[in-house]
């Protein structure tokens, strides 16, 4: 078993065994089966590349045994950063095969958040393509493997310069490694709360289950086309039901190289596109291109927002742009999804985010100290079933706190439970910025700007916006001179920062309210900053 993996209590796993929720099968093993069940079924789309079921599982053992053939090994980690291109797909189910695990990070990550994950996971190799919307990935890799000799190849899609080229990896098949189904598959990155984000291990059975409920919640089947139109390797589009669940199901992945109306609407037309994914930000700009683009987008059946608040007002709309059912999807890379039924009457699809895939994800809503708040009252949601992790990655102390001692996952948001037994998030409780589905830790920002040399104290907040719903502030104490927005952003960029986690604003002040235990109130500086934006709210 994976070291610093941190496994369910044996009754528990028995209890998922019995219930044929574990079914004991592998990714590597899904996809063979699935091969010999619709073999000449299109598997994956991407640009000119078309691939079948049986090529997709022909070429998950070549590129395998390739990756063997470098001396990758059962258990050794391999970060992965790809955009949305069918070798995504390839490579994901080569690693399941071999055992390796794939660490999920996004496209838009920099020299900061890849250099960690690599750090944290031990990774041996990094997979990226060459370049991709407008950005170099091989001056990136380049950068990490002079910080970090231990990360010996890259393996790059496209042009691979000094690197390995991907095609290199397509070899002869080898034997494989004895892979389990209970064992690790690979790890996603959480959005995290406290510190760093940290990593999230997944098993084979678990997320095995949670694409079968997700499939099933959302009628796949092989006549369905879903779109992958957020980054793949997100826990959303990659198994709720996403690429996964869609292959799992026997249906056709479509992968758009971006999420603009300008090359989704085109796909979806082309595709005949059943179900897709999106961010509530992206929600509302395709639900304003929508008004005024000529494509054909009547093939869409199923419309899933989730990553963050969709608000009632936008939700009202999607029907009637797109003549399609609006899917509200809550989930968690921890584990826990909840989903709108498509069958739901309108009021729950419009005004919840749904209930749990499971009828054994247990759910409970507390108050500080951890007793249940009264049925229908806001409180932290704690949950706990069988595709909730137990702990994170190598974080044992951080686990004694974001787990109870009867292994429920403190989410760290604020909901409420409705008499129907649906969810409705009310807030969050955590150290997060929740910028339009992409999560920013606190912490991680404050830390980068406490590596400033004229940063005294930083605390960074979240403000009210329209369009992404948050943004993020950072307050700063300045040690001398105030420091400029435009100031902090270079820094940051020169950091190697995603973009997506550079703040939005920058305030400057000469001191931070405190609580009564003389903690930064976070709080007051959020009511500070959400005043000054809208004084009238006041
Ligand atoms: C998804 O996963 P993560 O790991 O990026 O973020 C999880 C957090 C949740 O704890 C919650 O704070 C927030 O994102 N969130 C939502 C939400 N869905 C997620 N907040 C309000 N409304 C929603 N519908 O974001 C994720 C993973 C799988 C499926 C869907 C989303």
């Amino acid at each position: 078993m994976l070291d610093g993996f941190t496994a369910w209590p044996q009754e528990a796993a028995d209890k998922y065994r019995q219930a044929g929720y574990w079914q004991g099968i592998t990714f590597g093993e899904m996809l063979k089966q699935r091969a010999a069940k619709y073999g000449d079924h299109l598997a994956v789309v991407s640009g000119s590349k078309r691939w079948s079921y049986r090529e997709l599982d022909q070429k998950a053992d070549r590129v395998a045994a390739g990756l063997m053939k470098l001396g990758i090994k059962k258990e050794d980690r391999v970060v992965l950063q790809l955009p949305n291109i069918a070798e995504f797909a390839l490579v994901i189910f080569a690693l399941f095969r071999m055992g390796a695990l794939p660490v999920f990070a996004l496209p838009s990550h920099r020299k900061s958040e890849i250099k960690y994950l690599a750090e944290y996971s031990e990774a041996v190799a990094y997979i990226i393509p060459d370049k991709y919307s407008g950005f170099n990935y091989c001056s990136l890799a380049e950068e990490v493997v002079t910080e970090l000799p231990s990360l010996q190849h890259v393996i790059v899609v496209g042009d691979p310069g000094s690197f390995l080229s991907f095609e290199e990896l397509d070899q002869e098949p080898l034997p494989l490694p004895d892979v389990r189904s209970g064992d690790v598959a690979f790890l996603q990155l959480s959005g995290g709360s406290t510190g760093l984000p940290k990593l999230i291990p997944r098993t084979h059975d678990e997320y095995i289950y949670s694409l079968h409920g997700s499939a099933e919640i959302c009628d796949l089947n092989e006549s369905s086309v879903y779109m992958a139109t957020l980054p793949a390797a997100h826990n959303f589009p990659l198994s709720s039901p996403g690429v996964l669940g869609t292959l799992y199901a026997g249906g056709r992945v479509v992968m758009s190289p971006g999420p603009s109306p300008d090359e989704a609407f085109r796909l979806i037309e082309q595709e005949q596109v059943t179900i897709t994914a999106l961010v509530p930000p992206l929600a509302l700009v395709w639900l304003e291109a929508a008004k005024t683009r000529k494509e054909d987008l009547s093939s869409l059946e199923v419309l899933q927002v989730g990553g963050a608040n969709f608000t009632t007002e936008a939700a009202i709309k999607v029907n009637a742009a797109f003549d399609c059912t609006l899917q509200q999807v809550f989930g968690m890379a921890e584990g826990l999804v909840n989903y709108t039924r498509l069958d739901d009457p309108e009021e729950l699809i419009l005004y919840t985010q749904g209930r749990p895939i499971s009828p054994d994800d247990e759910i409970r809503i507390v108050d500080e100290d951890d007793v249940p708040v009264a049925p229908g009252e806001i409180g932290h949601l704690l949950t706990r079933g069988p595709y909730t992790i137990q702990g994170y990655y190598k974080a044992d102390e951080h686990n004694k706190k974001a787990f109870t001692k009867d292994g429920f996952y403190r989410t760290g948001d604020l909901v409420r439970l409705t008499k129907e037994g649906y969810l409705v998030v009310e807030g969050r409780a955590k150290d997060q910025i929740n910028r339009g589905g992409e999560k920013v830790a606190a912490e991680e920002l404050e830390n980068h700007l406490l590596a400033h040399e004229g940063v005294y104290d930083a605390a960074v907040v979240s403000m009210p916006d329209a369009f992404l719903g948050e943004r993020t502030c950072a307050y700063i104490i300045p040690k001398d001179t105030k420091l400029t927005l435009q100031d902090i952003r270079r820094f940051l960029r020169d950091r190697g920062v995603a973009d997506y986690k550079i703040p939005d604003r920058v305030e400057c002040v000469e001191s931070f309210p405190m609580t009564a235990v003389g903690k930064v109130s976070k709080k007051a500086l959020r009511e500070k900053i959400a005043a000054e934006l809208n004084p009238s709210h006041t």
